[in-house]
């Protein structure tokens, strides 16, 4: 089954192998899936002001612009900018036409992720499965295309008003899709600045209402054949700290992982409430970005002006963790500087680190992972995460 894998799947900039170690790929055979995903096609935004965001991903998130769509190229609805940073891609909406339809989106749930799109080798195939597993049907198979070539795309409604929109961009060499063409971004990257801050999307994670993640985890495992993996957390960990449960899905290569918590019933409200609250329902909560040196990551961020959960000295000093976690890559005074977490399991560790909220609403932010062979997603940080993100669920009166 070595060989299974595919090989030339949506990746640029970003080799196989370094991909393998950025997000943790297994063998699979792709032949035996129902619906066979190759890899995240892009993360869709919809947010008030997608001029000024697109910057902000540029200046404090490295990212480079690829692609525009807007009023001067016929699309008098809104404005989308596409960047990308080595494998990853994001889009970025934000509506010019005052009766867009992606002002309803803003107004319900303020900056958020409409669209965790899908590259995807047979769309019809994947829709076919997905119908017949009952899956809502937002938009039928259908061809698009412009003198670059043909994509294929359809979409299914996941939680909450999120969709995964499948893609096949087999036959098609533009930017991103017709409509769109190819746009750099006026801002100017400073001299000597590292070529990205990051290289691949590890994982998006859904929060889903209280009751509903092992709907939503059925929902991947029937409709998408998405497999579940094994780092979930139960009753028993969620009574005790985290007030949040949560299992993890993904595709038949891990290379697309799809978090999924809903809240737990405890004494303070979780946090996963308050990102219910304020998002207006079901949504994506974090992106997780491999990066390959998350200590220049976090400088370069920081540095920008981007907030990042606070770790305290205690973490680092406590020397149960230390026997734990052992040696890693950098001296533990690096990583204590910035506030970065450590966890081990039977595989290998991660380094990761979580941002505040990015935009207004207490609802999506963004975690920095850097895997050493490591395939969880650091359950043995959740107590200081979870206690990191109720200082700040505190401080903004939401506790
Ligand atoms: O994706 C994960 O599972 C980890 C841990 O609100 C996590 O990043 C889980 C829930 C949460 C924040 C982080
Ligand atoms: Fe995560």
């Amino acid at each position: 089954m070595t060989e299974m894998i595919n090989r030339d799947s949506g990746i640029d900039d970003v080799s196989f192998d370094q991909l393998k170690q950025l997000v943790g790929l297994v063998d699979y055979d792709p032949s035996r899936d129902p619906f066979p995903v190759r890899a995240m096609d892009a993360v869709v935004f919809v947010v008030g002001n997608a001029t000024q965001t697109a910057l902000f991903y540029q200046f404090a998130f490295g990212m480079e612009q690829v692609g525009y769509s807007g009023p001067e190229t016929g699309n008098r609805d809104h404005k989308a900018f596409v960047l990308k940073s080595g494998s990853a891609r994001f889009v970025i909406k934000g509506a010019v036409d005052p009766k867009s339809p992606l002002l309803d989106h803003h107004r319900a749930h303020g900056d958020g992720v409409v669209d965790l799109a899908l590259e995807v080798a047979d769309v019809d195939k994947c829709i076919e499965h997905a119908r017949s597993q009952g899956a809502t049907v937002l938009e039928e198979p259908h061809d698009v295309s412009d003198e670059h070539g043909t994509v294929r795309v359809a979409a299914i409604a996941a939680y909450g008003q999120t969709r995964h929109t499948l893609v096949d961009r087999s036959r098609y060499q533009g930017v991103y899709l017709p409509g769109y063409v190819a746009k750099k971004g006026s801002y100017v990257r400073p001299e000597g600045a590292p070529k990205r801050l990051f290289q691949a999307v590890d994982h998006c994670v859904g929060n889903v209402e209280l009751g509903q993640m092992d709907y939503w985890v059925q929902f991947y495992n029937r409709v998408m054949g998405f497999v579940n993996m094994a780092e979930f957390v139960g009753d028993d960990i969620a009574t005790e700290y985290s007030a949040l449960m949560s299992k993890v899905v993904a595709n038949g290569n891990h290379r697309v992982k799809f978090p999924l918590n809903e809240p737990a019933v405890s004494k303070r409200k979780s946090q996963i409430d308050e990102y219910l609250e304020f998002y207006g329902g079901p949504g994506c909560q974090h992106i997780a970005l491999a990066t390959n040196d998350i200590l220049m990551t976090v400088d370069q961020m920081r540095a920008a002006g981007v907030e990042f959960l606070d770790t305290p000295d205690s973490y680092y000093d406590d020397p149960e963790l230390r026997a734990r976690i052992g040696e890693v890559r950098a001296p533990i005074e690096e990583l204590k500087k910035r506030g970065i977490l450590v966890d081990r399991d039977e595989d290998g560790y991660l380094l990761q680190i979580f941002t505040k909220p990015i935009g207004d609403r207490p609802t999506v932010f963004y975690e920095l992972i850097e895997r050493h062979g490591s395939l969880g997603f650091g359950k043995g940080n959740f107590k200081a995460l979870f206690e990191a993100i109720e200082r700040e669920q505190e401080r903004r009166g939401n506790l």
